[in-house]
Parts: structure tokens; sequence; C-alpha cells
């Protein structure tokens, strides 16, 4: 429920009553069809009156005088469907104020709503009439305006005004200014490059940063101010930051490529085996600050030259043009092989010696 605010004055032919957020406005003279209504209010004030609630219907029927041909008020029959005209919604039936027997729409042309202001009988309670009889329009007019807040806020009514509720942003009154974050720097051998919408650093600022040839921005490239207090930060970082130097694995190599320094920010290292290993776990780490991934081991290949097993000939030492039966029927290796001893298999029937020749 609203407030009632219990003034009632004249202004030049304009009678005015205020009930809470609206003030509700007549003509003392001359009495129009509920479209003439209609055009006088939306003229000097906002439109037809929109009536809210129960308390406002008995505060206008105690202030407004009486007039034999009663007020229009903003309610019509669309579509056959009772509407308030100011938002075209329809009338719900909480909201239904009839006097006795009405909507009776006598002759069926009572398309148009009065209201019963200090009649005897149904004071306050509507009634539907024909458009073009002729009334006294009973107007509203709200304080709220689209130019106001600076079109950075929602208005809202209040008791005979409005305040504004600024939109994320923006502060004051009137909305009128932008909220400041904190004025940012360019990072150490970086660049700072901003864009202002609102002022220097305020609300809808954009930093982009940037960095010298030879450094890389660490963090966010750009930052923008979008709430109150933002801790706007320069994350830029020089590229030098070393990583633990990276070691070939065991039967393996390591080939690196660094773009700042030895094993820095940048640096790549791609992991070999020697032949006859396979390398187990990824090819490559990169230095983002710390090194990617893990270091990979080589692990010798499984040759599958027996049934049951075996050692790998890793490195043929000599082309070797003869092999050996190292157990009947079995397995043949080529002579001249190195073996990897750790490959021996268990199940070999016999022990291997570790190079094999001729
Ligand atoms: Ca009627």
């Amino acid at each position: 429920m609203w407030p009632i605010w219990g003034l009632s004055t004249s202004w030049g032919t304009v009678l005015w009553v205020e009930v809470g957020a609206w003030t509700y406005h007549y003509s003392d003279q001359g009495d129009y069809t509920w479209e003439q209504a209609r055009n006088y209010c939306q003229t000097f004030f906002t439109d037809l009156v929109a009536i809210q609630n129960q308390q406002e219907i008995e505060y206008l029927n105690r202030s407004l005088p009486y007039h034999k041909h009663y007020y229009w008020i903003g309610i019509r029959k669309l579509g056959g469907t009772w509407t308030w005209v100011g938002t075209r919604k329809a009338l719900t039936k909480e909201a239904e104020n009839w006097a006795l027997g009405e909507p009776n729409n006598r002759r069926s042309n009572q398309d148009c709503v009065e209201i019963y202001i200090q009649r005897p009988q149904q004071a306050g309670k509507w009634n539907d009439e024909p458009c073009s009889r002729k009334k006294k329009a009973l107007c509203y007019q709200a304080s709220c305006q689209p130019s106001l807040c600076s079109q950075r806020g929602e208005c809202l009514e209040t008791i005979g005004s409005y305040r504004c509720q600024c939109y994320p942003g923006f502060q004051g009154p009137e909305c009128t200014d932008a909220i400041t974050c904190p004025v940012l720097r360019a990072p150490e051998q970086g660049e700072l490059n901003c864009s202002h919408l609102h002022g220097n650093f305020t609300f809808g600022s954009t930093c982009a940063f940037s960095c010298q040839a030879g450094f890389v921005l660490m963090g966010p490239e750009s930052r923008e101010c979008t709430f109150p207090g933002s801790p706007l930060k320069c994350f830029s970082v020089p590229a030098a930051i070393t990583c633990p130097v990276l070691r070939a694995p065991v039967q393996g190599e390591l080939n690196c490529s660094h773009l700042h320094g030895n094993f820095t920010f940048g640096s790549t290292c791609a992991f070999s085996c020697q032949a006859g290993f396979v390398l187990m776990g990824q090819e490559s780490r990169e230095s983002t600050g710390t090194w990617t991934g893990d270091t990979p081991h080589c692990k010798g290949k499984s040759c599958g030259l027996t049934r049951l097993g075996g050692p790998c000939c890793s490195r043929v030492l000599s082309p070797a043009p003869w092999a050996v039966t190292l157990s009947p029927g079995l397995s043949v290796y080529p002579l001249g092989c190195q073996f990897i001893p750790w490959l021996a298999s268990p199940h070999l029937p016999i022990p291997l010696p570790s190079v094999l020749s001729s």
C-alpha cells in the first residue's frame, strides 16, 4: 500500500491531488469524450489514471469534487477484454471494482469506464459507459520521465517525486558520475594503451597491455573497469623466468631451442631415444614459467624374435649374414647383435652373451 499524501489545491484551471507516487489531475472546466479525455491527459500529463489499489480509490472519492457526469478512467474494452490502456494489460479479476450490476453494456455500446466520485450509492465504483459520453478527464502525472537519471539509471516513483536507481558503474543522485577504478600503470618493459568511455579510469575504461620485443606478457592482455574497486593490476612479467635445466633420458637425447635464454620462458626441449629404444612419455616439454609435463624415459624395443620372448637386437654391430640357433627349433638370432641385458626374458632357455660374434 502506498502512503496517502493528503494534499489538494488548485493550479491554474487544473486541480491536482497527490496520492502515492502519482499526482492526479483533472480539469475543472469542460467535459470530454473518452478519446478526448485521453488526449487531454496525454497532452498535459502522463495518461488517464491507472488505479493501483483500493486505498487510492477511497482517496480519490474523498478528495475529488462531485460532478454529475463523473470521471473517465484509463480502462477500455479492447477486443472484448477490459484493458488498462496505459500498460495494455488486461484488467485482472482481483483489481475489478465494478458497481453493482456493472458492467451491463447497456445497448451494447458501453466500452469505456467511468468512476463514480461521491455518488450517493456505489461511490468510488466503476461503470461501463458509451465512449462518446462527455465526462471529466481524470489524469495522472508520473514523476519519472525518460530524460531523468541521465539514462544511466532506472527512475523510481516516490511520493510526489522520484529517485534514481543507478545502473552498475554509475552513482550520484542523477547517476551522472561513472564509478572510478584505480589508475593503471604500464608494466615494466611494457606499454599501456587505454580507451576511456566516460572519463579517465572510470566505468567503461578498457586498457590493453603489451610488452617490448624480447618480453612476454604474463597475465591478461587487457583489463576493463566494470565494477567498484575492481583490482586492476598488470601481471606483466619479463620473459627471463628460468626453469630447471633438463637432462636427456638414459639411452636418449635432448634437443632444446631457447627463445630468450638457456632454459628460460619460451624454451622448448625435444626428447629422442637411441636406436633400439622407444620413447615412453611425451616428446617435448615447454617452459611457460615452469616446465610442462614430465621428462620421458627410453625403453628397449622388444624385437619379438623368439616365441618365448627375448632380448632385442638393439644395434647391428656388423652386417649379419649368419644366424645362430639358440635353442633347438625355437629361436634364431642374427649374429653381430648387441643385446640389451635387462630385457633378457626369464623364459629364455639359455643365458645370452651381451654380444654374439662369429
Ligand atoms: Ca453500465
